[in-house]
């Protein structure tokens, strides 16, 4: 599985040029090994306050789809756990296998999740652009919840529904008042961190990594919509559909990470 995530990223235009992994100390996504996992007692419970007036527009970028949302104030805002400034929302997107065996890019005690969500957030009390913080150490939040196989997911359904209207690379459309909230699952103070990097270009090493320990459930009709997107533009001659989207996972050298539960 892994081979083929790899082998996607290799072939995909976004990962050709001068953007390739740094080598750093601090790559994702890892594994997370449940019983290396040291609890911390202070990690605060995390505190999420979006408005879903913020949510702007659905965009293909050729690598997932990312829902956007309007960054220029503080509005939609993630504060709490780990975190000791404001960071604020300005996408989610997903990762996603090209079967319900694998798609996620964290696994837990190498367990592989068909699907994983990634809502990204920006240090707004330290810098002033998401371009800024996406350069520095304690730029970016990012939080991880896994996808399961099961039941349809209702608030995921919106988002399914307009799926087709980007089904090529760089298409976009409008989407409003969508609450990024209705994808968290029920318990969000159980959570793993770890200091980590975006897991595409620039691969920077400016993500505090906040992993959900509960997956949130969608059905398998769902995913398909997801893999009916494309890699590519509409132009081009041979469609690849968008599945495998993740990056293989990145040695831990000596990072420990962190549980807000025992
Ligand atoms: C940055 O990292 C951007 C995103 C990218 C994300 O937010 O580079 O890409 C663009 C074009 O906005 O998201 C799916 C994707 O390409 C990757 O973030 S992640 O480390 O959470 N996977
Ligand atoms: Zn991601």
């Amino acid at each position: 599985m892994q081979e083929a995530g790899e082998y996607t990223m290799k072939m995909h235009p976004m990962w050709q040029g001068p953007l390739v992994a740094p080598g750093g100390n601090r790559q994702s996504p890892i594994d997370i090994r449940v019983r290396k996992s040291v609890f911390d007692p202070h990690l605060k419970p995390l505190t999420p306050d979006y408005d879903p007036g913020t949510c702007s527009q659905i965009w293909n970028n050729g690598y997932s789809f990312l829902v956007e949302y309007d960054d220029t104030t503080d509005k939609s805002i993630l504060k709490g756990g780990p975190l000791e400034d404001n960071f604020r929302l300005c996408q989610f997107h997903f990762h996603w296998g090209e079967s319900n065996a694998w798609g996620s890019e964290h696994t837990v005690d190498r367990r592989l999740f068909p699907a994983e969500l990634h809502m990204v957030h920006w240090n707004s009390n330290k810098y002033s652009r998401f371009e800024e913080a996406v350069m520095e150490e304690n730029g970016l939040a990012v939080i991880g919840v896994f996808l399961k196989i099961g039941k349809r997911h209702e608030g995921l359904q919106k988002l399914v529904d307009v799926l087709p209207a980007v089904r090529h690379k760089d298409s976009v459309v409008e989407f409003t008042r969508f609450d990024p909230a209705c994808l968290l699952p029920a318990n969000i103070d159980d959570y793993w961190t770890y200091a980590g990097s975006l897991t595409t270009p620039p691969l920077t090493e400016a993500v505090t990594w906040i992993i959900m320990k509960q997956h949130i459930e969608v059905s398998h009709d769902q995913l398909a919509v997801f893999r009916s997107l494309l890699f590519t533009s509409a132009e081009e001659e041979v469609q690849k559909s968008m599945v495998n989207n993740f990056r293989v996972q990145q040695p831990l050298r000596g990072r420990t990470v962190r549980s807000s539960f025992t």
